[in-house]
């Protein structure tokens, strides 16, 4: 096998053996020992029953757990043609996914679906509402559409749904759910460093950043998307506060490196259009989510002293003043609608202008995010998730009547 970096000697045997399939439904793991069983059980009954003929295989892709991942997800694959093993590289989601989008490639497979291990939501017709439009022709990239609950997602609503939104026109409203179907020519564009051009697997991208650069790359590569209605979104979720700021790091980094790659494409497009949905659209309430609105308040303003330098150079006078207020506000609304998406972009920009300062930006960004998140949670505090959702509209809105200004600050090519 050629340059098989991102598959270990196990994996690489199973694909030979396997030779070649038609779906490959890939599973990333890292400690999912509690849920991987239900997830790889249900992947595996929705390819027999909505793809009957079709040779399928599954992959898990492990992250070297040690407490049984894989032994799980062998278990619950007996029967089905399956690649269990841990990938080579740096420690990651996207490095995961890495060896998944390799299997693909050596097996030829037509269409590939991912799904997340801690799901306990899954049903096997996500498999079939994923698949469906890129094995059937009208899409090659499906992305999910699901309801989380209002307090769970918070970087999606915050920043990833709006940017992705603004700058490149498409209203994908979980452009780093999780959860996905493309076709296998695009894993392969995935697999070569996709809408950025260094060496990807590198970088964040084999990390938490996987996502959005696969969505931000179907959508600059001119691929067809739609979005799969899923139903409720359960899975192991992350207090934003206590959990994310990691995460939100790797994601919001890529996506900066993202709209800095692809600037001629989005400054040629305007406003937005929805992209289309598979399946019908119900209102569900899902499970909740807790969330320490106090602690995010706590941590925004602990964020002062240590990023207040690299604010005042990046920020405009406007968004600097937004912050200042904030960081005296009990519930720091300072930080949201028109205020929220010039912040975005002061330090979007600035980091265009100074790639090399690119992770102190978004660092500097975190606290500023968990105050978003907390004057979000208040004002969502008597709404159902379903109406929280014009929250998430207004701000998007916001993000994409700002985007002139972006253009304007954006530095010279
Ligand atoms: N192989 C591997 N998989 C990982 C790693 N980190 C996360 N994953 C997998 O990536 C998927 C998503 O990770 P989660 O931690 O659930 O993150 P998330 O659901 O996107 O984020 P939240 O919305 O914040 O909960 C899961 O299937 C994890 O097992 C890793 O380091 N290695
Ligand atoms: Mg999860």
């Amino acid at each position: 096998m050629p340059d098989a970096t991102g598959l270990d000697r196990r994996m690489a045997e199973a694909v030979e053996r396997i030779g070649s399939a038609d779906l490959l439904v890939g599973i990333p793991s890292y400690r999912n020992a509690a849920t991987i069983g239900h997830v790889a059980r249900t992947v595996a009954e929705g390819l027999r029953r909505h793809f009957p003929r079709a040779r399928a295989v599954v992959v898990d892709s492990d992250g070297g757990s040690d407490d049984g991942t894989p032994d799980r997800a062998r278990g619950a694959l007996d029967g089905t043609p399956s690649v269990v093993g841990a990938y080579v590289g740096p420690p990651g989601k996207g490095s995961a996914f890495r060896a998944i989008f390799e299997a693909a490639r050596e097996l030829g497979v037509g269409a590939c679906a991912v799904v997340d291990s801690d799901l306990r939501s899954i049903t096997p017709e996500w498999i079939e509402r994923l698949l469906a439009p890129v094995v059937g022709g009208s899409a090659d990239y499906v992305a999910p559409l699901y309801a989380r609950h209002k307090h769970d997602g918070t970087i999606t609503n915050t920043i990833a749904y709006p940017l992705t939104r603004a700058l490149y026109g498409q209203r994908v409203r979980q452009p780093i759910g999780g959860e996905f179907a493309f076709s296998g020519e695009l894993a392969g564009v995935f697999l070569d460093g996709g809408a950025l051009e260094d060496s990807v697997w590198s970088t964040d991208v084999a990390r938490f950043g996987i996502d959005i650069y696969m969505t931000t790359t179907a959508i600059t590569r001119g691929a067809r998307v739609a979005q799969a209605f899923l139903g409720a979104k359960i899975h192991d979720p992350k207090d934003p506060g206590a959990d994310l700021g990691p995460m939100f790091r790797q994601v919001v980094g890529t996506a900066f490196r993202l709209a800095a790659a692809s600037a001629p494409r989005w400054r040629a497009v305007s406003g937005s259009r929805d992209v289309p949905v598979v399946g019908e659209v119900r209102a569900v309430e899902p499970e909740e989510v807790r969330a320490d609105a106090a602690l995010l308040v706590r941590k925004l303003r602990a964020g002062a002293a240590e990023h207040r330098a690299t604010w005042d150079g990046a920020l405009s006078p406007d968004a600097a003043a937004a912050v200042r207020r904030a960081l005296d506000e009990d519930v720091p609304r300072s930080l949201a609608g028109a205020a929220w998406a010039t912040i975005v972009y002061d330090l979007l920009a600035a980091s265009a202008r100074r790639p090399e300062r690119t992770d102190e930006l978004v660092l500097a960004l975190v606290p500023l995010y968990f105050g978003r998140v907390a004057a979000f949670i208040a004002d969502a505090r008597d709404m159902t998730t379903a109406a929280s959702e014009r929250l998430v509209e207004e701000q998007a809105v916001a993000f994409e009547e700002r985007k002139a200004y972006l253009a304007d600050t954006w530095p010279a090519a």
